[in-house]
């Protein structure tokens, strides 16, 4: 795993938007003409999906077309005008640039806080090259430090499933896990399961200080309870990851 610090600190603290802007225009340099791109859901991807519109509008870049990684993105790139292709006609996908929730120092991922995992696991896992675009906020000493880990379930037996995901972690001290829940649209009740672009639900699970064990072997056994359909941690699939720095820098890992 290699690493480079590039650019001179600009004047002034750039905010977390901007750092987010920064790592993802970063990303967009390597785009080239012709090129099929997964595209990636989330606040720091949608900078990305801006500055291809804007290649494209411009002319810098000639053609790409795009494989949304979420009904938000699909929307998103429409509006921006990059052409869009379903992921079974796309062919080789070249560069997917997508955001993470967690970056751990061997570059696996905690992906799926904003619903998408699933999609964007499908989609980034089939490119050949897959950048993930962070501010340092998301660089972690351990995967679930900072929040939940998401497990994408099907609706049917949710609660069962939920609680054979909780055996996995069966005594582990300060795990919990919970369906994740959004306010009801409806008058009557009050919280209702968040749903995902495939009609799933969400199981999300917490650590208290980060997932210590072999991440191999607990996405494996997430994954053959059935009812599990996908989960968030991306194991090795980053090939590479641009940080974008507090102090103005931009780190690249390999
Ligand atoms: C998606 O966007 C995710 O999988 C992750 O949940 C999220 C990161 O969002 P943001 O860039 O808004 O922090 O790619």
């Amino acid at each position: 795993m290699g690493s480079a610090a590039t650019s001179p600190p600009p004047s002034g603290k750039l905010t977390q938007e901007e750092l987010k802007r920064v790592a993802a225009h970063r990303a967009v340099e390597l785009v080239e003409t012709g090129m099929t791109l997964g595209l990636g859901t989330g606040s720091t991807a949608a900078h990305a999906l801006d500055r291809l519109g804007e290649l494209l509008a411009s002319g810098a870049l000639a053609s790409v077309a795009g494989v949304p990684t979420s009904l938000k993105t699909e929307a998103h790139a429409t509006r921006v005008g990059i052409p869009l292709l379903e992921l079974a006609g796309a062919g080789r996908i070249h560069l997917s640039i997508d955001g993470a929730d967690e970056v751990d120092p061997d570059l696996n991922l905690v992906k799926g806080r904003g619903g998408s995992l699933l999609r964007e696991k499908m989609i980034e896992g089939s490119g050949e090259r897959f950048v993930v675009i962070v501010d340092e906020s998301k660089l972690v000493p351990r995967l679930g430090c900072t929040g939940a880990v998401p497990v994408e379930v099907v609706p049917f037996g949710a609660v069962h499933t939920l609680g054979l995901v909780r055996k996995v972690f069966d005594g582990l001290p300060g795990f919990s896990a919970r369906l994740r829940t959004v306010p009801a649209k409806a008058a009557g009740a009050e919280e209702v399961p968040f749903v995902t672009d495939n009609g799933n639900y969400i199981v999300e699970m917490f650590f208290e200080d980060g997932i210590r064990g072999d991440l191999r072997d607990i996405s494996d056994r997430l994954l053959r309870i059935t009812g599990v359909v996908e989960h968030g941690m991306f194991l090795g699939m980053a090939t590479t990851v641009i940080v974008a720095k507090k102090d103005g820098t931009v780190e690249i890992i390999n």
